[in-house]
């Protein structure tokens, strides 16, 4: 896979393709010290694709483990060196979705929203592809970097099947990658993937649903502009509309809640906030 395969269009704007998207301050609310370390990359995926595989055989003995703030599920964090940079990367709880219908999923998906990760590996089993690109087509919903790591490709190949990364990588508009980690196969291509798209030498143009029905795009921009006005700051804004109008109960709770102003960065509402810190203007709009 080559660069130019995927950087086909012209960068809006360079700045945003090669400074850190990382949102520090979210991060160090997430658990994470950013001190140390020029970019970090998050490590998504299914349970048992080989993502503690892949985290090993990237960060060696550099890492270390602890739990989520104020949660009981375990992380894993490490670190690595490419071409003089330092990376710090987080092995997410394994999931199926980013629905949010579990506290692994929504560990997992508050990280990729509001952490805003250089780089979203997303690991996947090659012997279960489709299954798999659920997840990676939720992640490429909220972040425009990501890597797509197939796993297990050693297994895949004993069972007579080939990926076809270069289609796939065309496909969902991401770098793709083979490995199979337990063996470190395709573990340099892997970091130098993460290195270019986290420095902006390859941009991303991941698949997005684009045929949205008239009614669900105004519904969606309605939502997201008063979902920015209350919580100036808060990133994938639009997202976050669409999980309400979906009636995610969890993302109804973090707004009424104030968990969510709080990963905004702790920006108050500004929508006439009620005494709790509330948006009442999203109250009744996610209560419909
Ligand atoms: N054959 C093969 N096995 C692998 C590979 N990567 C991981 N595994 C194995 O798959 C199992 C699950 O791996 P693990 O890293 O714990 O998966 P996780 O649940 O996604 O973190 C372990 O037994 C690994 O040794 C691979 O590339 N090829
Ligand atoms: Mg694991």
């Amino acid at each position: 896979m080559t660069t130019e395969q995927i950087a086909s269009a012209p960068v809006a704007s360079p700045a945003c393709a090669t400074c850190s998207m990382a949102n520090l301050a979210n991060l160090r609310k997430l658990g994470i010290n950013m001190e140390d370390a020029d970019y970090v990359v998050a490590l998504a995926g299914n349970p048992n694709v080989g993502k503690s595989t892949v985290f090993n055989a990237v960060t060696g003995l550099r890492q270390h483990t602890g739990n989520w703030p104020g949660k009981t599920v375990g992380r894993a964090e490490g670190g690595f060196e490419y071409a003089g940079r330092r990376y710090k990367i987080v092995d997410l709880p394994g999931t199926y979705s980013l629905l949010s219908t579990s506290l692994d999923e929504e560990i997992a998906r508050n990280f990729i929203l509001f952490g805003r990760p250089d780089v979203t590996v997303v690991v996947v089993d090659a012997t279960r592809l489709e299954r798999n690109l659920n997840l990676v087509l939720q992640v490429l919903e909220i972040t425009d970097r990501a890597v797509v790591c197939v796993n297990l490709i050693d297994e895949a190949r004993r069972l007579g099947l080939s990926v076809d990364e270069r289609r796939l990588a065309r496909d969902l508009g991401v770098p793709v990658v083979l490995t199979a980690a337990r063996q470190g196969e395709g573990i340099p291509l892997l970091l130098q993937m993460i290195d270019e798209v986290a420095t902006g030498k390859t941009v991303c143009r991941p698949r997005r649903i684009q045929s949205e029905p008239p009614a669900l795009k105004r519904a969606v921009a309605a939502l997201t502009e008063k979902i920015q006005a209350a919580y100036p700051g808060l990133p994938n804004a639009r997202w976050v509309a669409l999980r309400l109008l979906d009636g995610d109960e969890r993302m109804v709770q973090a707004l009424r809640s104030g968990e969510l102003l709080e990963l905004a960065g702790g920006v108050a509402p500004t929508a006439g906030a009620g005494s709790e810190g509330r948006a009442p203007v999203l109250q009744t709009e996610a209560a419909r």
